[in-house]
C-alpha cells in the first residue's frame, strides 16, 4: 500500500466509523498495521461467489455486481437475529488487525461486525459498529485482540432495523496477525502401510518414498523388533499421483497373525499394524454407526453410541428450528406443505437430498442383500437383529434394514401427494434457505427449511430404493414392503410422464445442487430394481431397451450419485431374476471385465489403488468412487470365487487406511494417523471443544485436485493430486463426511469382515439346477426341486447348500434335505443317507413354499459348502 493510500484510508475510518465499541477484549488503535500484514478473510471480494460466506435470518445470499447482497426483514428483536459471516478466521492473541469492508444498506441501518467464538458463549474478540446507508461506504477499524482463536467467526450482525433492508458488502478484509505458516503436511515415516492391518490370507503391500533407484532391503518386524520376514523392494519410479519417487513392497507370503508389526526399509519404520482375520470386524459396525449419528428428527442416544454424540432431536419444529414437520416449498414451487421429518443429514450440512439419499440407502440395503447370496457372507448373521448400534435393536428385523428404513421413511415422505400437480414425483431436496455457519447443532438451526422442485432424478431414486425396500422388507414387515412397492411403481410412472424435470445447477443456496443433466441411468436403475422385485415384463422391456443395459457402465473413475447405471447392472448380476440365462451371463461377465480393469489400475499405481493417477481422477468425494471400484471387484469375487478380485478389493482398503502419499487413514478412529476434523456442523470439535469429532468409522471425501473450497485454494495451490487434502474442518471439498461415502464404506467393510475368517471359496466345482414345478392352491404355494451335481474330481462328504428367495416366499417343508429359512435365505443340509456326492454324481431335494408377493425366479446363486455353483 502506498503512503498516500494509507492516509486516505485513515480518513475513511474517521469519517465512517460511527461508534467504536469498547468491549473488554477490544483495544482501539489508530496506527496502521504493517502494510504487508497478511489477509485472514477468504473470498472477501466475492470473486469466487458466495462461498465460504453463510448467513442466517436473511433472504438468499447472492453476489450481484461483484458485491454480496441479501435482504433482511424489519422488526427483528436483536442485531444478531440476522447475520452474514464466515468461519475459521485465525486470530492471534495480542496481535493487531485492521478490519475493513464496503457496505451499503437500503433504506439504511446500523450494523455490527463481530469477531467471535462461533458457538455459545459467543465470546467477542473484537466488535466494530457502523452505519450503512444507500451509498456504498468503506469502514475500517484497527484493534488488538487480547484473546486468540485459531478458528474464530466473523459475523456482520444486520438484524434489528425497523424497516426491511437490502444489505450489500464488498472488499471485506481482515489484515494482521501471523502470516499463514507455509503448509507442510506431517507425513510421518516414509514407509506407507495399511495402518490398521492385513488379512492373514490376503495381499500385503506397502509403498516406500525414497530417493533410491535400486531395490531396497525391507524387513517385517514383530512388536518386539524380531525380523519375521525380509526381502527387497521394487523401484517404481516417479508416481504421477503423488509426484514422489517410490518403491513398492509385497510381503503377502507372510501369513502369521500378529499385532504391533512394523515394516522397515531405507532406515524408516512404518506405523504399526496387525495381521489378523479380525481387522475389519469392527469396521462393519462402525461404518453403519455413522448413519445413526447423522439421523434427523430423533434424539441421539448416548448410551448407544457414546455420550459425546448424544444430542436433541433436530428439525422437529421445536424453536429455533423451522422444519421439518410442516415444510413449505420455495416460493412459487408448490402451494402445499409436507411433513418430511426424519432421514439422515446428508453430510456436514443439515440438508436432506433424495438423490444422494437414494444412493446411500441403496448401498445399505445392498450390503444386506449381498448377504443373502454371497458365498462368504454367512447369511447376514453379522448384520442381523441386535448386532448394530440402532435404537430399533431387538425388533426381529436385521439392524442394517432398520437403519436404512430411517431414510426410506423420509424418502417416501418426499413424494408429491396424490391430487397435487406432479403427483407421484419426489421433491429433489429439502434444506435451509441459506448456508449456516459451523458448528451448529441441528436442534439450534434457525433457518427456514424449504422443499425444492420435484425432479426426474429424485423420483427415480425413490422408485429404485422403494422397489428394493419392497423385496427386502417383505419377510419382515409385509405392510411396509407393500407401501414401498406402491410408492416405487407410482414414482416410476410419474418419472416416465415427466422425463426431463432436471434440478437446477444454480439452486445451491443453503444446500448442494445435486444437479444431473442425464437421467437415462436413473431410469435404467429404477427399471432394474422394479423388475427384480416384481418380475413384471413392462420393467424388463424398459431396462433391456436402455442403452445402459449393454453400454459400459463401469467407469474407471468409479460411480457415485450422478451416474447410477452401475447399481442396476450390479443388482441384475447378483439378485436372482428371470433374465434369460445368456443375458444374465453377459451381465455377470461385464462385472468381472470391469473388475479386471480395476485390477490393472491397481497394478499400475505405486500406491496400489484402483484409480488413475491424473489430477482429473482426484475429485470431490473421490474416496467414495475408489471404494465403489472395490465394490465392483468384491462383487466379481462373490460371483466367480476368483480370489484375485477379492484381493483387489482388500488392497484398495490399504490406500484408504494409510498407504498413501499423506500417510493418513481417511477413516476416523482407524489407523495410527487418521482424519478427524471433517467438515461437519455436528462434529465441530475443531471449532468448539465441547463438540465431538466424527465417530469412529467416518470416511473423509478425500484428495480433490480441483481445490473447490477457498481454504484449500490458497493452502494447497499447486498440489500433486494425492496431496490435495487437508484434515481441516474448513475444507468441505476435500474433507467432509457424507452419507454416500459412508454407505460405500459400509458395503466394503461388511465384505471385508466376511473375508477374515471365511475359507477361500474354491472356484465352483458344482452345477445347480432349480426347477419350479409351478403353483398350487390358487397360486398361494409352489413346489420346486434343486439338483446339485459335483463337477469336481473328489467326492463331497456332507453338503450344505444355500440360496435366497427374492421376496416374501416362505419355505413350508422340504424332502431329501433338512432345510430352514431365515429372512429370505434358505439353507438345506444333507440327510444321513445322501451325504455323499461322488465326482460326477448328483443329489436332489425338493420343497413346498408359499408364494408371498413379487417375483419368484429361480435363485441365481446357489452355493455348495460355501462355493458358488455354476
Ligand atoms: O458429493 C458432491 C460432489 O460430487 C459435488 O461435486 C459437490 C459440489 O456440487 O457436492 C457434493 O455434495 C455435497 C452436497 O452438495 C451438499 N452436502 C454436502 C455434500 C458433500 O460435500
Amino acid at each position: 500500500m502506498t503512503p498516500s493510500r494509507r492516509r486516505r484510508r485513515r480518513l475513511t475510518i474517521l469519517a465512517t466509523v460511527t461508534t467504536l465499541a469498547l468491549t473488554g477484549t477490544t483495544v482501539p488503535a489508530f496506527a496502521d498495521p504493517p502494510a504487508e500484514a497478511p489477509e485472514q478473510v477468504r473470498n472477501g471480494d466475492f470473486s469466487d461467489g458466495v462461498s465460504p460466506w453463510f448467513s442466517f435470518g436473511t433472504g438468499p445470499l447472492a453476489v450481484t455486481d461483484g458485491q454480496l447482497c441479501t435482504t433482511v426483514a424489519g422488526g427483528l428483536a436483536n442485531p444478531w437475529d440476522a447475520g452474514i459471516g464466515q468461519d475459521a478466521v485465525p486470530l492471534v492473541a495480542g496481535a493487531e488487525y485492521t478490519l475493513g469492508f464496503d457496505v451499503s444498506a437500503t433504506p439504511g441501518t446500523a450494523l455490527r461486525a463481530v469477531l467471535q467464538l462461533g458457538a455459545a458463549p459467543y465470546t467477542a474478540y473484537a466488535t466494530v459498529d457502523a452505519t450503512a446507508t444507500a451509498t456504498r461506504t468503506r469502514v475500517e477499524q484497527t484493534f488488538t485482540v487480547t484473546e486468540g482463536n485459531d478458528a474464530a467467526q466473523l459475523i456482520f450482525q444486520i438484524g434489528g432495523a425497523a424497516q426491511t433492508q437490502t444489505v450489500c458488502l464488498d472488499d471485506v478484509s481482515l489484515r494482521g496477525g501471523d502470516p499463514p505458516e507455509p503448509y507442510v503436511p506431517d507425513t510421518g515415516p516414509r514407509v506407507r502401510v495399511n495402518q490398521v492391518g492385513y488379512l492373514p490370507g490376503g495381499p500385503k503391500n506397502a509403498t516406500v518414498v525414497t530417493e533410491a533407484t535400486d531395490p531396497l532391503a525391507w524387513q517385517l518386524r514383530s512388536a518386539a523388533g524380531a525380523v519375521l520376514a525380509d526381502g527387497v523392494s521394487t523401484p517404481r519410479g516417479m508416481d504421477e499421483a503423488s509426484g514422489q519417487n517410490v518403491h513398492s513392497v509385497d510381503f503377502s507370503t507372510y501369513r502369521t497373525a500378529g499385532t504391533g508389526l512394523t515394516l522397515v526399509a531405507d532406515g524408516e519404520t512404518s506405523h504399526p499394524f496387525d495381521i489378523s482375520g479380525a481387522v475389519y470386524e469392527q469396521l462393519r459396525s462402525d461404518a453403519v454407526q455413522f448413519f445413526y449419528a447423522q439421523r434427523s428428527g430423533i434424539a441421539i442416544d448416548g448410551d448407544l453410541i457414546g455420550e459425546e454424540y448424544a444430542r436433541r432431536a433436530g428439525h422437529l419444529d421445536v424453536a429455533p428450528n423451522r422444519g421439518d414437520t410442516d415444510v413449505p416449498c420455495q416460493p412459487g414451487v408448490c402451494d402445499y406443505r409436507l411433513d418430511v421429518r426424519g432421514g439422515w443429514y446428508d453430510a456436514g450440512d443439515h440438508g436432506k437430498y433424495v438423490v444422494n439419499g437414494g444412493l446411500a440407502t441403496y448401498q445399505l440395503l445392498n450390503t444386506f442383500e449381498r448377504t443373502k447370496t454371497a458365498p462368504t457372507a454367512d447369511g447376514g448373521a453379522a448384520l442381523g437383529d441386535s448386532t448394530l448400534r440402532v435404537p430399533e435393536r431387538d425388533n426381529g428385523v436385521p439392524d442394517i434394514l432398520d437403519e436404512a428404513r430411517w431414510e426410506l421413511e423420509f424418502l417416501l415422505r418426499m413424494q408429491v401427494p396424490a391430487g397435487k400437480p406432479l403427483a407421484g414425483m419426489a421433491h429433489h431436496k429439502i434444506h435451509d434457505r441459506n448456508w449456516t455457519g459451523l458448528p451448529l447443532d441441528p436442534a439450534d438451526d434457525p433457518e427456514l427449511r424449504e422443499l425444492h422442485p420435484p425432479s426426474t432424478a429424485a423420483t427415480l431414486n425413490l422408485a429404485a430404493v422403494a422397489a428394493q425396500c419392497a423385496r427386502l422388507f417383505a419377510p419382515y414387515d409385509r405392510a411396509f414392503a407393500t407401501r414401498c412397492g406402491t410408492a416405487a411403481k407410482t414414482a416410476y410412472a410419474a418419472a416416465k410422464a415427466n422425463p426431463a424435470r432436471l434440478a437446477s445447477p444454480t439452486d445451491s443456496n443453503g444446500g448442494g445442487a445435486y444437479d444431473d443433466t442425464v437421467v437415462t441411468d436413473e431410469f435404467y436403475w429404477a427399471a432394474a430394481e422394479l423388475y427384480l422385485t416384481t418380475g413384471e415384463k413392462a420393467y424388463l422391456t424398459d431396462l433391456t431397451a436402455s442403452p445402459h443395459h449393454t453400454g459400459d457402465v463401469f467407469d474407471v473413475r468409479g460411480f457415485s450419485w450422478q451416474g447410477v447405471a452401475a447399481l442396476g447392472r450390479l443388482d441384475l448380476a447378483t439378485v436372482p431374476s428371470g433374465l434369460p440365462a445368456a443375458d444374465r451371463d453377459r451381465i455377470r461377465a461385464s462385472v468381472t471385465a470391469a473388475a479386471d480393469t480395476y485390477l490393472a489400475e491397481i497394478a499400475d499405481q505405486a500406491y496400489g489403488l484402483p484409480m488413475p493417477g491424473d489430477p482429473g481422477s482426484y475429485f470431490w468425494g473421490g474416496n467414495g468412487n475408489i471404494i465403489n471400484n472395490a465394490v465392483v471387484m468384491a462383487t466379481a469375487f462373490d460371483l466367480s470365487g476368483d480370489v484375485r478380485y477379492r484381493d483387489g478389493a482388500v488392497q484398495t482398503m490399504d490406500y484408504l487406511l494409510g498407504r498413501n502419499a499423506l500417510n493418513i487413514s481417511y477413516v476416523t478412529g482407524w489407523g495410527e494417523h487418521h482424519a478427524k476434523n471433517q467438515h461437519s456442523r455436528i462434529f465441530g470439535n475443531q471449532l468448539n471443544p465441547q463438540m465431538p469429532n466424527p465417530p469412529a468409522g467416518s470416511l473423509a471425501g478425500g484428495p480433490n485436485a480441483a481445490l473447490q473450497d477457498p481454504f484449500v485454494a490458497s493452502l494447497l495451490a499447486g498440489c500433486k493430486p494425492q496431496f490435495c487434502f487437508v484434515d481441516d474442518i474448513a475444507s468441505y471439498s476435500t474433507n467432509e463426511v457424507a452419507i454416500n461415502w459412508n454407505s460405500a464404506l459400509t458395503w466394503i467393510a461388511s465384505f471385508l469382515a466376511d473375508q477374515g475368517g471365511a475359507p477361500v471359496p474354491t472356484p465352483s466345482t458344482c452345477r445347480a439346477e432349480y426347477v419350479d414345478y409351478g403353483t398350487w392352491s390358487g397360486g398361494s404355494g409352489f413346489t420346486a426341486q434343486v439338483t446339485i451335481r459335483n463337477t469336481g474330481s473328489t467326492p463331497v462328504n456332507g453338503w450344505t447348500t444355500r440360496f435366497a428367495f427374492t421376496g416374501d416366499q416362505k419355505l413350508r417343508e422340504a424332502w431329501l434335505a433338512k432345510a430352514e429359512q431365515k429372512g429370505a435365505t434358505v439353507t438345506a443340509k444333507n440327510e444321513s443317507y445322501n451325504a455323499r456326492i461322488a465326482p460326477g454324481g448328483t443329489v436332489t431335494f425338493g420343497f413346498n413354499a408359499l408364494t408371498g408377493g413379487g417375483a419368484k425366479p429361480a435363485p441365481g446363486l446357489i452355493t455348495l459348502n460355501g462355493s458358488p455353483c455354476s
